[in-house]
């Protein structure tokens, strides 16, 4: 296919280009973020962006579906085999569009929901009153143990048992240790209700078998798959068989139009390559980088909420350092490191402004990094936060940000050349 967009549109090819660059000399540590495959990119540029296929394979609102049925049932098999899930739905635009799948497929609007607070490390789709979970749902929260900064399964028990949720979500967005899928399932069922588990961030290392899987515990369980999963960005709900129809009946008609089918056959690829022995080598790597991070940036005196973590991801307490997250996020950013502002648990000052930073390893170990480097850029992590107004060191971080990321490539990315001047 030629690539005519440099020319029948110079604006957009331009700016596609400069986040290019971007991408290529920065490090990147926001840890729901990846870099997905070429081949993965190709199936979503592809011509399957221009059908119609309401419905599901086989059972279309429209015609010429016979090919793209192909690519949907390939990647709903791949999702089942990656997971052992015994129904998976591959059609939800997104994380969030799964999570509303997810609900409406078993609870009625007015209904009691229990997940994890979003300033505990849960997700806005968990209930919070700014988004569709909490005004849709009478939502009540979780959180963790003040002591250990981890989830308190008693505690979580304590709360289900007096609010008796129609629905318990399990999984987070900013947490660093194991969840344990099985207690919450305990849980659920001591109250009666069902367990719906979202491992949007997690998907990655559960389908590598490095976490354990909620899949037999969780009746229901959404992910996104452009996180750990480093699949094209959308969503996917799993369920039990007897829950199947119904997800499938809320995702469409109850709640999308078209599937993405472009975006369906990019899943089917990163499913295709999740299966493969090489991901299980670059999820270890993953884990493996994370605890390298945390430790390092430890060791230089930062303190990391729960001291450590089990996963990808890390939350950086920046109380001691007297600055904000908004503020340790743009000097990162300097620095050429990217990484969001955060809120830890009880934190003090606003979301906008937080009291913490997330950092996450799935993106640079895409790009080959390992452990060692991992030590490098928590000195760096570092320096730069301990003296965020010492612009010299900034800029000195920034030049050894550009040579490290020099060496290692970007799927898919040219390197600068000197059209790029
Ligand atoms: N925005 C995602 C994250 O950064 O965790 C979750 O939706």
């Amino acid at each position: 296919m030629p690539n005519s967009l440099g020319s029948t549109d110079p604006q957009v090819a331009s700016i596609i280009r400069r986040e290019e660059l971007r991408q290529l000399s920065t490090i990147e540590l926001i840890a729901s973020e990846n870099f997905t495959s070429q081949a993965v990119m190709q199936a979503v540029g592809s011509v399957l962006t221009n059908k119609y296929a309401e419905g599901l394979p086989g059972k279309r609102y429209y015609g010429g579906c016979e090919v793209v049925d192909e690519a949907e049932t390939l990647a709903i098999e791949r999702a089942k085999e990656l997971f052992g899930a015994a129904h998976v739905n591959v059609q939800p635009h997104s994380g969030a569009s799964a999570n509303i799948a997810a609900y409406l497929a078993v609870a009625q609007p007015g209904d009691r929901i229990l997940g994890m607070n979003l300033s505990e490390g849960g997700h806005l789709t968990h209930g919070s009153p700014v988004n569709f979970s909490g005004r849709l749902f009478e939502a009540h929260f979780y959180g963790v143990s003040p002591d250990t900064e981890t989830i308190d399964y008693d505690n979580v028990r304590a709360i289900a048992q007096r609010v008796r949720p129609k629905v318990i979500v399990c999984g987070a967005s900013a947490y660093s240790r194991t969840i344990d899928f099985a207690a919450f399932r305990a849980i659920a069922d001591d109250v009666g209700a069902l367990l719906f588990a979202d491992i949007a961030h997690i998907a990655g290392i559960v389908a590598a078998r490095m976490h354990p899987t909620p899949i037999g515990h969780a009746q229901l369980t959404t992910t996104t798959t452009h996180k750990t999963l480093r699949g094209p960005r959308g969503g996917m709900i799993m369920s039990d068989e007897s829950h199947g129809a119904l997800v499938d009946k809320t995702v469409f008609p109850g709640m999308q139009g078209g599937p993405l089918m472009h975006v369906i056959a990019g899943k089917a690829v990163a499913f295709g390559e999740a299966l493969k022995p090489a991901f299980r080598d670059y999820i270890s790597t993953v884990l493996a980088n994370a605890r390298a991070l945390a430790e390092t940036i430890q060791e230089h005196g930062l303190r990391v909420v729960s001291g450590g973590t089990d996963n990808h991801l890390m939350l950086v307490d920046l109380t001691a350092l007297g600055i904000s997250g908004r503020k340790a996020e743009r000097v990162l950013e300097a620095a050429g490191m990217t990484a969001n502002k955060n809120a830890i648990p009880n934190d003090t000052r606003p979301p906008t402004q937080t009291s913490g930073i997330r950092l996450g390893t799935p993106a640079m170990t895409t790009r080959g990094m390992t452990p060692d480097h991992m030590r490098t850029i928590g000195r760096w992590i570092a320096e730069v936060l301990h003296t965020p107004d010492d612009l010299a060191k900034i800029a000195s971080v920034r030049a050894q940000v550009h040579d490290l990321t020099s060496a290692f490539p970007l799927p898919g990315v040219e390197r600068p050349s000197a059209h790029d001047d």
